[in-house]
C-alpha cells in the first residue's frame, strides 16, 4: 500500500497476542445471518440467483415483521452450547439495515418490525457474557451510488449495460456511506469486540472500499475490535486480525508468510447462511463437534451459523443442534476453551484429534472412533502422569509395554504408552481423554 502505515498497524506480536486473547481461548462463536431475506427463506443470495428486481424485492422490506423476536432467547441458546461471541448481520448484501440508523430509510425501522433490532440483541448476548460482533456487507446491492459490477443483482448481463445503470453513481459517495454506517456501529452500541466485513472480490478491493482509511476508523472508535481479512489489505503488514476461510476446514493451520496467523472457519448448519426453509442438507450434531474439535486441533476458531426466521425465532433444527452441541460441551468444553493444537513432539493417534491447553499442560485426545480395548499413543511415555475420561472423570489406567512377555512388545516401539480403554464406549457424541 502507498500510505505509511498507522501506529496500530506496528504492534509486536506479543501485544496482538494480548489483545486478541478472549478470542483465542473463546473457540467458539455464533454467527447470525438475519435480514430481508428470511422471508423468502431461500437463500441470502436469493436476490442474485433468481435475478429479482428491486421493485420485487420491496415486497419483502414491507412484510418483514419478526413477531416473536426475543433476543434473550437466543442468547440463551449460544450460550447453552458453549459459544463466548457471536457476530450479527447489521447489513447484508442486501443492503437492508437492522438497526435505526440516521443515514437510510431501509432498516428495521421502517417495517412493519418497527424499531431497532440490534440494541436489544447486543443487551441481550452482553447479559450471558458473550462479546458482541458485527458483521458488516461491504457490498451493498440498494445503495444507489455502490457502483454495480457483475455479481450486483439483477444483474446485467453486458458490460455496456452495467456502463449504463452506472451513470450517476459515484463509489466515492458509497465510501462515505460506509463510513458513516460503521461510525453508527462502532460508538452506539458500547464496546464492539469484532468486526466482521465481508467482502472483496475480482470486482471490488481496497481501491472500491478505500480499506485503508476505513480500517483507520475501525481501529480509532475501537482499539481492541478484532478485525477480519475480507477489506483485500495487504497481508499482516495493514494490521488486520483474522484469516476467515468459508465454509471450509483447511488442512492445517493457517500461515501468512510462513506464520502461524489467527484464523476462523465460518460455517453453516445447511449450507445457506440465511434462513432457509428447504434446505435438506443439514449436518449432524456429531459432524458439528467434530468440526469444532478439528478446528481447535489445528489452532483455529468456529464461527457457527444459525438463520433466524421471518417470524424472529431460530428453527427446530437449529435448536436441536445447538442442544447437541450444548450437551457435549457442557462435559467437554475444557478440552476447546484456551486449547489449541499440541506441539509437533506428539503424534497423533489414529482416528484421533489432539487439542492442547498450553497453559495447565493438559493433552486432550478425542476419539472419533472407539478403538477395541487399547489407544496407542506414539512417544507419549513421561510426557504425562494421569489420564482420565473426560466426562465422567474416571480413571483410564496405562502402561508402557517392555521388550520381555508381551505379545504387544513386537509392534510397540519405546517411548509408547498404551490406554486401557473400558470395552463400550461412553454414551457420548465424542468422547475425550485428558492426560494431566
Ligand atoms: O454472508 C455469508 C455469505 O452470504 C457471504 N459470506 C458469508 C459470511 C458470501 N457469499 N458468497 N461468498 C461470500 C463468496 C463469493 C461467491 C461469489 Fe458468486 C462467486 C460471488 C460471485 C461469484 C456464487 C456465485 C455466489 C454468487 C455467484
Amino acid at each position: 500500500n502507498a500510505q505509511e502505515r498507522p501506529a496500530w498497524a506496528k504492534e509486536t506480536k506479543e501485544q496482538k497476542e494480548k489483545r486478541m486473547k478472549w478470542w483465542t481461548d473463546a473457540r467458539f462463536g455464533m454467527f447470525i445471518h438475519w435480514g430481508l431475506y428470511a422471508v423468502p427463506a431461500r437463500h441470502e443470495w436469493v436476490k442474485y440467483y433468481e435475478r429479482i428486481p428491486d421493485k420485487e424485492y420491496e415486497k419483502y422490506f414491507n412484510l418483514f415483521d419478526p413477531d416473536l423476536y426475543n433476543p434473550k432467547q437466543w442468547a440463551a441458546k449460544a450460550k447453552e452450547a458453549g459459544m463466548k461471541y457471536f457476530v450479527i448481520t447489521t447489513k447484508h448484501h442486501e443492503g437492508f439495515s437492522l438497526w435505526d440508523t440516521k443515514y437510510s430509510d431501509y432498516k428495521a425501522t421502517k417495517t412493519p418490525a418497527g424499531r431497532d433490532l440490534i440494541k436489544p440483541m447486543v443487551e441481550a448476548f452482553r447479559a450471558e457474557g458473550i462479546k458482541v460482533g458485527f458483521y458488516y456487507s461491504l457490498i451493498d446491492w440498494h445503495h444507489p451510488d455502490f457502483e454495480i459490477d457483475a455479481s450486483h443483482p439483477p444483474t446485467p448481463q453486458g458490460k455496456d449495460e452495467r456502463e449504463a445503470a452506472n451513470k450517476g453513481r459515484d463509489q466515492k459517495k458509497y465510501q462515505a456511506y460506509m463510513k458513516n454506517q460503521l461510525t453508527e456501529l462502532l460508538t452506539q452500541f458500547g464496546p464492539i469486540d469484532v468486526l466482521f466485513t465481508d467482502f472483496s472480490y475480482d470486482g471490488k478491493g481496497h481501491k472500491e472500499w478505500d480499506s485503508e482509511n476505513l480500517l483507520k476508523l475501525i481501529r480509532k472508535l475501537q482499539p481492541n475490535i478484532i478485525v477480519n481479512d475480507r477489506l483485500d489489505l495487504n497481508d499482516t503488514d495493514w494490521g488486520w486480525d483474522i484469516k476467515t476461510p468459508e465454509q471450509f476446514m483447511p488442512r492445517e493451520w493457517l500461515t501468512v508468510k510462513g506464520e502461524k496467523v489467527p484464523w476462523e472457519t465460518c460455517q453453516t448448519f445447511s449450507g445457506s447462511w440465511g434462513y432457509h426453509r428447504d434446505e435438506n442438507s443439514w449436518k449432524s450434531v456429531p459432524q458439528l463437534i467434530a468440526m469444532l474439535i478439528e478446528t481447535v486441533s489445528k489452532g483455529g476458531n468456529l464461527l457457527l451459523n444459525v438463520g433466524p426466521t421471518a417470524r424472529g425465532e431460530f428453527d427446530e433444527r437449529a435448536n436441536e443442534r445447538l442442544e447437541g452441541i450444548g450437551a457435549w460441551m457442557k462435559q467437554h468444553s475444557r478440552s476447546i476453551y484456551g486449547c489449541t493444537q499440541a506441539p509437533d513432539s506428539f503424534k497423533v493417534p489414529q482416528n484421533c484429534f489432539l487439542t492442547y491447553n498450553p497453559e495447565k499442560k493438559r493433552m486432550y485426545i478425542h476419539l472419533m472412533q472407539w478403538p477395541f480395548k487399547s489407544l496407542h499413543l506414539e512417544g507419549f511415555k513421561g510426557k504425562f502422569k494421569y489420564a482420565q475420561l473426560l466426562n465422567d472423570g474416571s480413571e483410564i489406567k496405562f502402561y508402557s509395554p517392555t521388550k520381555e512377555g508381551s505379545h504387544t512388545t513386537e509392534t510397540t516401539k519405546d517411548g509408547d504408552v498404551i490406554l486401557n480403554l473400558p470395552v463400550q464406549k461412553p454414551n457420548v457424541e465424542i468422547p475425550v481423554i485428558e492426560l494431566i
